[in-house]
């Protein structure tokens, strides 16, 4: 018995045996190991231009939602929200004034509580948008102290963000005009900063026409999470200029 399973690979079939034992060379098993690195990679590439182009639709989207919910107040109000809680107080007449309690996302969370605040006869701010976490954050963790603008639930002072995690930025465009913009990006990881107002105005003027967006204007920054200010690969409200 011993002596037919030791024929096994040596017989009729040895060749066969031999072959098989051989396995592959080096130079075979680098080729097969080229191919599948060179198909992943195709795949890689693929897959992610995919998920980015689901991004940027995502961005557009928001920002379209938030364009809708804007000039819905408009309608109501005949004026679009200023950039800040202080000066928001002042276009909500209220009797006490209310302040940011620190100096970073002012814009959106402006937006946010001028969308959410019944005082204003809202909520104009879309509910699917404000409902879902992926949307709604509050990096800064700051809050109100009181409801003076009656919005529902807590008094967070809560941003909207992109699909990369980066607050939205809102500026009541009356404010680039008058130089009065103080605007402070404060990102995921806790580090923030600070709009150029030279900049701003710069780039958010028609290169060839000197005009400006009407009425405010809310941009991403894109999936480089860097302020291109509305070029390079940011995501704006207005239509985009070529750099
Ligand atoms: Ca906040
Ligand atoms: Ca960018």
């Amino acid at each position: 018995m011993q002596n037919s399973k030791f024929k096994i690979g040596s017989g009729a079939r040895g060749g066969n045996f031999e072959f098989a034992r051989r396995g592959f060379t080096l130079v075979e098993l680098l080729i097969v190991v080229g191919i599948i690195v060179v198909l992943a990679a195709v795949l890689v590439v693929s897959f992610s231009g995919v998920f980015s182009k689901r991004d940027d639709a995502v961005a557009k989207t928001t920002i379209e939602t938030l364009s809708a919910n804007l000039q819905s107040y408009q309608t109501k109000w005949h004026s679009y929200p200023v950039s800040t809680l202080a000066a928001l107080t002042a276009q909500t007449r209220l009797s006490m004034p209310v302040t940011d309690p620190n100096d970073t996302n002012m814009g959106i969370e402006t937006l946010v509580i001028a969308l959410r605040s019944k005082k204003n006869g809202g909520p104009y701010l879309d509910a699917t948008l404000f409902g879902s976490d992926d949307f709604r954050k509050n990096h800064d963790g700051d809050e109100l102290t009181d409801n003076a603008f009656e919005v529902e639930g807590a008094l967070g002072l809560f941003e909207i963000v992109d699909p990369w995690g980066t607050p939205y930025v809102y500026i009541n465009m009356n404010d680039v005009r008058n130089g009065s913009v103080k605007e402070k990006i404060q990102f995921e990881d806790g580090s923030s900063e600070e709009l150029k107002l030279d900049e701003l105005q710069e780039k958010l003027k028609h290169p060839t026409t000197g005009q400006y967006p009407q009425g405010y204007v809310i941009w991403s920054f894109g999936p480089d999470k860097k302020n291109d200010y509305g070029r390079g690969d940011d995501i704006t409200s207005w239509p985009k200029y070529s750099d």
